[in-house]
């Protein structure tokens, strides 16, 4: 009998991480509440990427690499002990507001989405302990980690869908 209980009772813990890891991948992706930032990056202009719109204080290239590094460096953070972050806040942005080519944005998106993939992949992995301190951080768990890159990365694409509006690049349906 009461090893029955028992049972019962760690099936519904495995049952409700499985479900919290479900619902972290769905946040992570963008949720169900607005625009994927795959959406926000693809079409946008060439000729607008290192543009500023009026009253905006970024370009389209500094969002993107900016939630790059930080996305990298969150990912990297939660699964790498050797991980060096780049130095705050300049290590975080672009140098500068325009691509030096017309690769980079492509490359840079490219990475980003690769990465997001793999931040998906980690918090879906039932090896990784998502309560568990991260051995090389200071008190963060991968479930903080993976619930601060999806806050930053919406705020981010806001961001981003104002710009492109403003620019005038944005399909409107
Ligand atoms: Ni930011």
């Amino acid at each position: 009998m009461k090893k029955t209980l028992k049972k019962k009772t760690s099936g519904n813990e495995k049952n409700q991480d499985k479900v919290l890891r479900e619902h972290l991948g769905y946040l992570l992706k963008g949720g169900g509440a607005h625009v994927h930032f795959e959406d926000a990056l693809m079409g946008f202009p060439k000729s607008k990427q290192g543009v500023f719109a009026k009253g905006l204080p970024h370009t389209g290239w500094q969002l993107l690499e900016h939630v790059r590094i930080a996305q990298w460096d969150i990912l990297e953070f939660s699964r790498n002990a050797k991980h060096v972050s780049p130095d705050f806040p300049g290590g975080y942005w672009p140098k500068t507001p325009l691509p030096s080519n017309d690769a980079v944005w492509e490359k840079s998106a490219k990475s980003f989405l690769r990465d997001l993939e793999e931040m998906i992949a980690l918090v879906k992995n039932p090896k990784a302990d998502l309560f568990a301190k991260i051995p090389h951080g200071s008190g963060q768990t991968i479930l903080r980690e993976a619930l601060l890159l999806a806050d930053h990365n919406a705020y981010h694409l806001g961001q981003l869908v104002d710009l492109r509006r403003a620019l005038g690049a944005w399909p409107e349906e």
